[in-house]
């Protein structure tokens, strides 16, 4: 594969230089720096459906979606109003509203795990949050969590994490002192026996286990049968918590989530993302039981002041509304499947082996002739041709995500046109 440097991006690298020297690495967030596919970033202007315009004027189809959140397509028309309705009436209130009420019902409502609910700011506070919990519930202290599976950048979980820690190739973080992470075990994602051992080994001091249920933050790899069924039982039998976080897969991969796609439902849930339709937005929940020792109801102690702003609580209830008309799973399945099965056979036609697939809106694609289980099988995949073909794509107007350790999204706006477009582009990029 060849790459070609027809396309602007002077703006973009102005902009994206000039912001080196004001923020790390010029980001607000390391895997948006592009250093693992090479080459600046673009800089954004603006998004609209499953588009974006660069500050050069260039435009792409989207598939990182502004990491998820975008699952109706960007700047949704009636998410926007119903924004500029809620602006009217004040950005923040730091107290009670009815709009919480209203997200919380419909998150209730939706999720199987979920009887109550407590809304946060970020996937990683929603994460922080039911760790404490966890350990408050259970007495224990010890958690398990899984190479590659990434759950915010919180002390405890920031061990052998997913996400940017593995695009950046990073031991995890310094800054983390080891008594953060001595209570954190890790284990094989898909590996029921290592699990096993650990609670063997571990006996009455493991709280629970925390996992992606599809897992976006290693790229996209999917449970074996019996996985998260095997995690169900073995919880219950060692006396400790499943939590699926969701973050990633909640209202994406089902509307209830991966919990209701699978059939198996854990102890608590963390959300994000499609919960906040574009705004700041963190939620955990389960079984009242737990979650009634969340202050002030119960005296596990949680805060933030701008959880359950009525802006973030506003595009949340519309963007799940407009996720409740019919046939919007049916349609979101189809055109992944369609952009999955297309960029695999591509794949296969022009002599790249690679493997991967989709589920739902979610997606994802190694470089490899080797099946994909977990994190150490998606290390061994080819990374520099995933940089190629990241750059090839994007200089085709194709926007894909930044590394190969994260997984696509599709959202409502993208049209069968726009898959077509796309699968063109790969053509050329993997005939090179
Ligand atoms: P935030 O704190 O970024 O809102 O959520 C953390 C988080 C927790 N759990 C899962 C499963 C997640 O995927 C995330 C965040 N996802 C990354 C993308 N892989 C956010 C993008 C970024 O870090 O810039």
């Amino acid at each position: 594969m060849i790459t070609t440097s027809s396309f602007k991006t002077t703006q973009s690298e102005e902009i994206f230089n000039a912001a080196q020297n004001l923020m790390p690495g010029g980001v607000s967030s390391p895997v948006r720096a592009f250093k693992s596919v090479g080459g600046q970033p673009i800089v954004f202007d603006r998004v609209n459906g499953a588009y974006i315009w660069d500050v050069d004027g260039n435009q792409y189809i989207d598939y990182v979606g502004t990491w998820g959140p975008a699952i109706c397509g960007h700047a949704h028309p009636e998410v926007i109003a119903a924004l500029h309705d809620a602006l009217e009436k004040g950005t923040s209130f730091g107290a009670p509203s009815v709009l919480e009420n209203v997200l919380a019902s419909m998150v209730i409502e939706a999720v199987p795990s979920i009887e109550m609910v407590r809304f946060v700011n970020s996937g990683t506070e929603a994460c922080m949050a039911v760790i404490r919990l966890m350990r408050a519930f259970t007495g224990r202290d010890k958690i398990i969590k899984f190479a590659g599976c990434y759950h915010g950048h919180a002390d405890m979980l920031l061990v052998q994490a997913g996400s940017g820690v593995a695009t950046l190739g990073l031991p995890d973080s310094p800054g983390v002192p080891k008594s953060a992470t001595a209570s954190t075990l890790t284990a094989t994602y898909n590996d029921l026996e290592g699990v096993k051992s650990l609670f063997e080994a571990n006996p009455d001091s493991i709280s629970g286990v925390i996992l992606e249920p599809v897992v976006g933050n290693s790229g996209f790899i999917t449970p074996d049968a019996g996985f998260l069924e095997g995690l169900r039982l073995l919880t219950q039998e060692y006396g400790a918590l499943l939590v699926f976080d969701e973050v990633m897969t909640g209202f994406r991969i089902a509307y209830g989530g991966a919990q209701e796609k699978f059939g198996v439902t854990p102890d608590l849930t963390t959300l994000g993302k499609v919960i906040g339709g574009g705004l700041p937005v963190g939620a955990y929940g389960g079984r009242k039981d737990i979650m009634s020792m969340v202050a002030p109801a119960g005296p596990m102690y949680q805060a933030g002041t701008l959880s359950g702003n009525p802006l973030a609580m506003t595009a949340g209830i519309k963007t799940l509304e407009l996720l409740q008309k019919p046939g919007t799973y049916e349609y979101l399945d189809r055109i992944t499947k369609k952009l999955s099965n297309g960029l695999l056979q591509i794949a296969k036609e022009t002599g790249h082996a690679a493997t991967g697939g989709h589920i739902s809106a979610m997606f994802g694609m190694f470089f490899t002739s080797e099946p994909v289980h977990n994190y150490d099988d998606a290390k061994k995949s080819d990374l520099a041709k995933f940089s190629r073909f990241h750059r090839g794509m994007l200089e085709r107007g194709i926007y894909l995500a930044p590394s190969q350790f994260e997984a696509g999204f599709t959202s409502l706006a993208h049209t069968e046109e726009d898959i077509n477009r796309t699968l063109e582009a790969a053509k050329e990029v993997m005939s090179m």
